[in-house]
């Protein structure tokens, strides 16, 4: 049976929940004959990636999708690309703060997702799901898991498919943030399962579309 590793982030930044746990804790143990395997990260450079890292060689699951808050975006949005740095003065859930600090120094300057992003719009826009494509995870602890995912399948040369979405704050989030966007977690969640019909099924969509165009 084929794996999914669907990562969330904990809360950071003095904000009492992350909106991507509670997605988390919302999507099914199954799904299109694909086992979802779930983890929650800690919000810390160091430890992110050493939390995920086992879990990639214990699965080695075809897909793995990491989500984690934008504060501010009003979209869903797939990021394209990680960059090779980490610069951000958030402190991080160690209160560590970091400037100008290449992530791997001998690793490249970006990596791209390895997700379908094409298929994905063209499958978010049927299902008139508020989904976009961004280019920048910015250079905080989402990127660093981006990149250290993407970097880790690409040096050793797994078939694993992998992204980053970020996702709006959820409205129970921004009761006290006036003007602040924000996005209910059913859109975040059929926007997940859409991503995983995409990658898994991908001739179901086809089918589709050819039943659609006669
Ligand atoms: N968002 C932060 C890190 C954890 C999260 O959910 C980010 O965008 O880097």
């Amino acid at each position: 049976m084929k794996k999914v590793l669907i990562t969330a982030f904990e809360a950071f930044n003095n904000e009492p929940t992350n909106p991507t746990e509670l997605v988390l804790a919302e999507l099914p143990e199954f799904l299109f004959d694909a086992r979802i395997i779930k983890v929650t990260l800690p919000v810390v450079y160091d430890k992110a990636f050493e939390v995920l890292k086992p879990m990639i060689e214990k699965h080695q699951p075809s897909l793995i999708l990491m989500m984690g808050l934008a504060a501010g975006r009003s979209q869903i949005n797939i990021e394209r690309i990680a960059i090779n740095i980490n610069d951000s003065n958030t402190k991080d859930n160690l209160g560590n703060i970091k400037h100008f600090d290449p992530i791997d120094r001998s690793g490249p300057d970006g990596l791209f997702t390895t997700l379908p992003l094409e298929k994905i719009i063209t499958a978010t826009r049927k299902r008139k799901l508020p989904v976009t494509i961004s280019n920048t995870a910015g250079a905080y602890v989402c990127n660093h898991i981006m990149y250290k995912t993407l970097n880790h399948i690409q040096t050793n040369d797994l078939k694993t498919k992998a992204g980053f979405i970020h996702m709006p704050f959820l409205p129970e989030n921004v009761i006290d943030k006036p003007n602040m966007p924000s996005l209910d977690k059913r859109y975040m969640i059929e926007t997940i399962t859409t991503i995983i019909n995409v990658i898994l099924n991908p001739l179901a969509l086809e089918s589709t579309q050819r039943i659609m165009n006669g």
